[in-house]
């Protein structure tokens, strides 16, 4: 089986349901949960919004390849209410693959490892928490490393 990170984000409704039933939704599928890390509440990046997000890292194992993996995360996020308009707009749920194994990958639908996560201390401080010495592969450094280096400024407090 293959390890692999997700990050949760939510920050519309009831933040905290949202992530138990993505949870939930997800081991139902043929994957295990090793690690979750604590909820974290986070300031919104990327776009301004008047709604904080709570953000929340596991761990999976699993049998699926990552392509499959992504589509029963976005039908997860479907079945959970998430409906897309505009990108990095506020959402009930959204479900990202961080890394998978030391994969690299570039596909139209699958950017792996997330070409964003070194940039955001809401993806970076959960994934330490549960994972501090998973190797990224394109900057051949650890989570931890990473986060130390990371010049971003947002608020990120363990709820
Ligand atoms: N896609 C490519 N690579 C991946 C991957 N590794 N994991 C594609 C998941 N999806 C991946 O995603 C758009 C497309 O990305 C998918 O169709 C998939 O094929 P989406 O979830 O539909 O749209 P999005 O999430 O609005 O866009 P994007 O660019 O993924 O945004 P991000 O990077 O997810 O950022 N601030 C805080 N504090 N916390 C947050 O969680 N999240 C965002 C969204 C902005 N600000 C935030 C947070
Ligand atoms: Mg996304």
């Amino acid at each position: 089986m293959a390890k692999a990170i997700l990050l949760l984000g939510s920050n519309l409704g009831d933040r905290n349901e949202f992530l138990k039933n993505a949870i939930s939704e997800i081991q139902t599928n043929d994957i295990y949960i090793i690690f979750k890390s604590s909820i974290y509440e986070t300031a919104p990046w990327g776009k301004e919004s008047k709604n904080g997000y709570l953000n929340q890292a596991i761990m999976i194992e699993t049998n699926l390849q990552p392509q499959a993996l992504l589509e029963i995360l976005q039908k997860i996020e479907i079945e959970l209410g998430r409906t897309r308009t505009i990108r990095w707009e506020d959402r009930v749920i959204d479900i990202d693959i961080l890394l998978f194994e030391n994969e690299n990958i570039q596909t139209k639908t699958l950017t792996i490892p997330h070409p964003e996560m070194q940039n955001r201390r809401f993806a970076l401080i959960p994934v330490c928490e549960i994972a501090s010495e998973w190797y990224h592969p394109v900057f051949e450094t650890t989570i931890q490393k990473l986060l130390q280096i990371c010049p971003d400024q947002g608020e990120v407090k363990r709820q």
